[in-house]
């Protein structure tokens, strides 16, 4: 089968909400040696999409919604052990936590960046969802992390990153931590408005940008 054939059935088996089907192509994916980050993003991630446009239009409702995020994590299941095995830095450029704030139970973002993040050598501690505020700044200082990255998916959960930041300045740690923010619903305007030190778009992205801020 070609890859475009390959990255098609994926996006398809998402769609569907085929978990047996998602789970059966991510294994193949590994045999065939393809590149994982192309298989995510134009296999895996455009499926969830039309997923969501298809939610948007009124077509599908929640317990569609619901068997296509589930067939989406069998998947990443099978591909995420497999990137971070790959991981070739040996020194961690630096120390994340990461979650999706209170309220939010959305992970599949979240955890697409803690693990590119984490196969690109960051040593990264992953809350989980719906990750109760002030625990973001608490595990941050218990282990003197460098980056607390937020997610956050509703509209009414990105506040939630507001609060964490506004924590932090109460505390007067806002020099200490770098904080990312992220989610579908969050944009450059929104992480400068709270003064969130950076934002990204998506799992790629947020990996250049972390490498950025040790950088500097
Ligand atoms: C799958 C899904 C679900 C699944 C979630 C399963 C799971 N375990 O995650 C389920 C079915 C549980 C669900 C529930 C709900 N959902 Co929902 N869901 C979606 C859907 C279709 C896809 C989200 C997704 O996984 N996208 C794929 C990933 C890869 O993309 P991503 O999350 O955006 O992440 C990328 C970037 O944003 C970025 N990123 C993400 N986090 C971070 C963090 C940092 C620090 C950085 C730098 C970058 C970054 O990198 C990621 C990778 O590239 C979206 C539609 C959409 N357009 O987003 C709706 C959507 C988010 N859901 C929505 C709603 C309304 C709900 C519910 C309230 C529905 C209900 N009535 O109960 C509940 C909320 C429950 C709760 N309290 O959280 C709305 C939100 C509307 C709004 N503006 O607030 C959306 C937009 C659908 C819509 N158009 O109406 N949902």
């Amino acid at each position: 089968m070609s890859k475009e054939d390959l990255l098609e059935r994926m996006e398809k088996a998402i769609v569907e909400g085929n978990k047996e089907e998602a789970e059966r192509l991510a294994k193949e994916a590994l045999e065939e040696k393809m590149d994982l980050n192309e298989v995510i993003e134009k296999g895996y991630v455009s499926g969830i999409q039309k997923v969501g446009d298809l939610w948007e239009k009124g077509e599908y409702f929640l317990p569609e919604l619901i068997t296509s995020a589930e067939s989406m994590k069998a998947a990443m299941s099978v591909l995420q052990p497999e990137m971070e095995k790959a991981q070739i830095a040996s020194k961690s450029p630096g120390k994340v936590i990461i979650g999706s704030v209170e309220g939010d139970i959305h992970d599949i973002g979240k955890n697409l960046v803690a693990s590119m993040l984490s196969a690109n050598g960051f040593d990264v501690i992953d809350l989980g969802a719906d990750v109760k505020l002030e625990k973001f700044v608490e595990k941050a200082e218990e282990e003197n992390a460098d980056f607390i990255c937020l997610s956050a998916l509703l509209t009414t959960t990105m506040l939630g990153q507001k609060k964490v930041i506004d924590i932090l300045k109460e505390k007067n740690l806002s020099d200490r931590f770098t904080v990312l923010v992220g989610g579908a619903p969050v944009n450059q305007k929104w992480a400068d408005d709270i003064g969130a030190d950076g934002y990204a778009e998506n799992a790629m992205t947020a990996v250049k940008t972390a490498k950025e801020f040790i950088e500097k």
